[in-house]
């Protein structure tokens, strides 16, 4: 019998041990942020009532029980997209040179301000939120009444979507204060912070400040967590190849296999 395991398999399942980071990234409640959103995109869309204008930001109406959190939403046409120019919707400045897929004629953004609703939806362990989570959403506006729709893409093309913050209160440890920003698939994306109140993107999603509040020993950050994985995923094939490597050179120097083992031992033994 083999007492260690061989080296290729422990190598494997070490890897798939140390991979398992990387398999599972979403953060816990994206699924009830991801239908807020549909519920948003519903009452942003009923906000816009005749005579429709483009360019015109207007104020959606929400349910009691969503009191604290505010939407206004903007229309916009193809003609008006792709010329030089910014769109001003409350805290974030978009340029106009935007390219939207798939191709539709008219375009709505949808904005968010979380409110006191920000941490309830997006809960980011470790850190502390200095200002509300606003959302910047893109949908096509052809039909007013649909309900569900997906988010289109969009790519800022030139300069990027600035937002600047009201009131972000910075504590003493500002220095550690940082752009978040969470994706609509769930991931999480950190940056540095473009003034003391305004973050940069170039894409849609769910942005705010945050700050580390894990103290003095601090935990790592959630976008580190793949890229630790990949320093261990590394770390344990490279110990893997390093053991193949020495069982490899111990089968060179050790003595002959079992059976033969048994033969000598027996001829030693008649000759005695
Ligand atoms: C819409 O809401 C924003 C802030 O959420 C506010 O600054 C703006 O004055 C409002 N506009 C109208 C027309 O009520
Ligand atoms: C608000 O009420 C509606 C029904 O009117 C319900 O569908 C929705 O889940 C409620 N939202 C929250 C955040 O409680
Ligand atoms: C936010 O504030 C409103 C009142 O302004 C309150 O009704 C609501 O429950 C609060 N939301 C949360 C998540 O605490
Ligand atoms: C931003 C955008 O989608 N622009 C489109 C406007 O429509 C023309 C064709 O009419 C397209 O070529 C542009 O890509």
């Amino acid at each position: 019998m083999d007492p260690i395991p061989h080296p290729l398999l422990l190598a494997f399942t070490l890897t798939l041990i140390a991979s398992q980071p990387i398999a599972t990234p979403s953060p816990p409640s994206i699924t009830a942020a991801r239908s807020l959103d549909a519920v948003l995109q519903d009452y942003a869309y009923r906000a816009i009532v005749p005579p429709i204008r483009t360019g015109v930001v207007h104020n959606a109406s929400l349910p009691r029980n969503i009191t604290g959190i505010t939407v206004s939403v903007i229309r916009l046409s193809n003609e008006s997209l792709g010329s030089k120019g910014l769109i001003k919707l409350n805290e974030f400045e978009i340029p106009i040179e935007l390219t939207i897929t798939p191709y539709v004629e008219r375009l709505a953004l949808v904005y968010q301000n979380l409110g006191n609703w920000s941490s309830f939806y997006y809960s980011l362990p470790g850190h502390t939120f200095l200002a509300p989570v606003l959302g910047l959403l893109a949908y096509d506006a052809r039909d007013l009444t649909a309900t569900n729709l997906p988010e289109l893409g969009l790519v800022v093309e030139g300069k990027p979507i600035v937002v600047r913050f009201e009131g972000v209160v910075h504590s003493l440890r500002g220095g550690d204060a940082k752009c978040v920003r969470f994706g609509l698939d769930g991931l999480l994306e950190f940056k540095e912070l473009e003034s003391k109140n305004a973050c940069l993107t170039t894409r849609q999603g769910h942005f705010s400040i945050v700050v580390d509040s894990s103290g003095e020993a601090p935990v790592p950050a959630p976008e580190m967590g793949a890229k630790n994985a990949v320093k261990w995923l590394l770390c344990w094939v490279l110990m893997g190849l390093v053991l193949l490597v020495w069982l490899h050179l111990m089968n060179c120097f050790s003595p002959p296999p079992v059976s033969e083992d048994l033969g000598f031992r027996r001829n030693a033994i008649r000759t005695t």
